[in-house]
């Protein structure tokens, strides 16, 4: 088996999952398995050149570099997550269109990519992750690289009208043709991407074979998933999951308790969300005094105004409703802001009948997967998913709902709360079960095998063509 060498802008066993979010929850559980070289930022910056660090990590060898302040600011705050992480979200109005960031994004990119190459063996099989490295392939081929690269996009691809407002989508795209495979996370993400390169840069699809710049390459979806039985062991069995769950359960004190988990972040429509749990309490005034809602949701990107902006109007809509509806013995919202040892939030998940996770837009969403696979069979909650999260195509069997329709939404959980016991149980098993099929180890061998095996000999055809 050739060496796999992963490329994501957050590297290795990270300790702080929450903040890492799900891309990195997701590729250690994928590596744990395999093994190999994981290579991407530090997470520091550092004017002085301190070249690449290698370490070794368990199975796994990882490589760093720093970043300086300046490319901190223009590829990781400017480029990646001003500008390309609201975009491929639809959220034109927060993008920021400054070319000065794109050219940081570009250096940025070329830089890695030299730092990695000399690193690079010749039967090495390259897997490149996320909005924040799609040009790095192309700067790879350019020094010459030959091996297998694949890329996976975690978060949403853009409709053709949305990505052509970025000056720079043309130079993006045609990068893209220097992957041997591209993975999206929904067969609708694959189709935005096929119409775009149909539409504005005159390519064809035949099949997943897509042609483009003089390039054939392999487009297909792979919907990640996570490591469904471990989740449910360590829901159900883990001492720390159990000790978790009993705490939430005595403070309920009888109660009934909702959850959401999410970085704080605008695409995961938390002002939405609270405006749905007030207007539960409005119109059903039963659920006054028997429902806590509990909403996680540690600080993300705190150096970007958008975010910093929607904490505040969090903070100020929390306050509103527990002011206008807590009783001396009832705080209808707790809302905290930090992260949870990942047993801990398995343990908070299974004491909660009912997961809110109602993004505006989002590629997968791991939290709802875990929602699931943390429930007690016996007596499962229920999943409330909006319909614009990459995971409902998989979750059919969740109440889909509009997170922008408040009343919907506050309609679907009181619905969730006097779903019968027979129903839940119906809707888990479905849920479960097309969770342990399709995990993150099916995820991982699904997109190696087309990289390692299928890409290689259409390589070939094309060479002798
Ligand atoms: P994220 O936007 O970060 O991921 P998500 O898929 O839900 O969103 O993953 C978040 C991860 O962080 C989950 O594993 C969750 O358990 C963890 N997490 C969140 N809050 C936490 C807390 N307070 N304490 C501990 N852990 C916490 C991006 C894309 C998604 C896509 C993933 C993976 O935006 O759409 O599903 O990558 O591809």
């Amino acid at each position: 088996m050739s060496r796999l060498v992963i490329v994501s802008n957050r590297v290795g066993p990270v300790r702080d999952a929450a903040r890492a979010g799900g891309l990195a929850v997701a590729l250690v559980d994928a590596l744990r398995a395999r093994g190999g070289l994981w290579y991407g930022w530090s997470g520091d910056t550092n004017n002085q050149s301190a070249g690449v660090k290698v370490e070794q990590a368990g199975p796994l060898q990882l490589a760093t570099a720093d970043l300086t302040e300046d490319e901190y600011d223009d590829y990781y705050n400017g480029f990646a997550n001003r500008c390309l992480w609201p975009l491929f979200h639809y959220r034109i109005d927060l993008t920021a269109f400054d070319r000065r960031y794109y050219e940081g994004y570009r250096r940025v990119n070329a830089k890695f990519a030299s730092g990695l190459f000399p690193l690079l063996r010749e039967d090495d099989t390259i897997w490149v992750h996320d909005y924040h490295f799609l040009a790095f392939g192309n700067e790879l081929r350019q020094m010459g690289a030959e091996q297998a690269i694949g890329f996976f996009l975690h978060i949403p691809f853009p409709s053709p009208e949305v990505l052509a407002t970025l000056p720079n989508h043309d130079a993006l795209v045609r990068g893209l043709f220097a992957y041997d495979v591209l993975g999206f996370q929904t067969s609708r993400d694959l189709e935005r991407f096929c119409d775009f390169v149909v539409r504005e840069a005159g390519g064809h699809v035949e099949g997943d074979r897509v042609t483009c710049f003089g390039r054939t390459i392999i487009a297909r979806a792979f919907p990640i998933g996570i490591d469904t039985e471990g989740f449910a062991k360590m829901a159900a069995e883990s001492e720390d999951a159990r000790r978790q769950q009993e705490k939430a359960v005595r403070s309920l004190r009888g109660r009934a308790q909702m959850i959401g988990v999410d970085r704080l972040d605008y695409t995961k429509g938390l002002p939405e969300r609270f405006q749905a749990f007030e207007r539960l309490l409005d119109d059903y005034p039963d659920a006054r005094g028997e429902l806590v809602y509990l909403q996680i949701a540690p600080t993300s990107r705190g150096d970007v105004q958008a975010y910093r902006e929607m904490r505040q109007e969090l903070e100020g809509l929390s306050g509103h409703i527990n002011g206008q509806y807590g009783e001396f013995d009832w705080t209808p919202l707790r809302y905290i802001n930090r992260a949870f040892a990942r047993r801990s939030l398995a343990g908070l998940y299974r004491a909660s009948k009912i997961g809110l996770i109602t993004p505006l837009r989002d590629g997968m969403n791991l939290v709802a997967k875990e929602y699931v696979a943390a429930q007690n069979p016996e007596d499962p909650g229920v999943l409330i998913l909006s319909r614009f999260a990459g995971a409902i195509y998989q979750m059919p069997e969740a109440i889909a709902v509009n997170p922008y329709d408040i009343k919907e939404v506050a309609d679907a959980i009181q619905n969730a709360r006097y779903m019968s016991l027979e129903e839940r149980q119906e809707r888990f098993q479905a849920l479960f079960d097309g969770l342990k099929r399709d995990d993150v180890a099916y995820w991982r061998d699904s997109f190696l095998a087309t990289l390692e095996h299928e890409a290689p000999m259409h390589r070939n055809t094309e060479r002798s063509a």
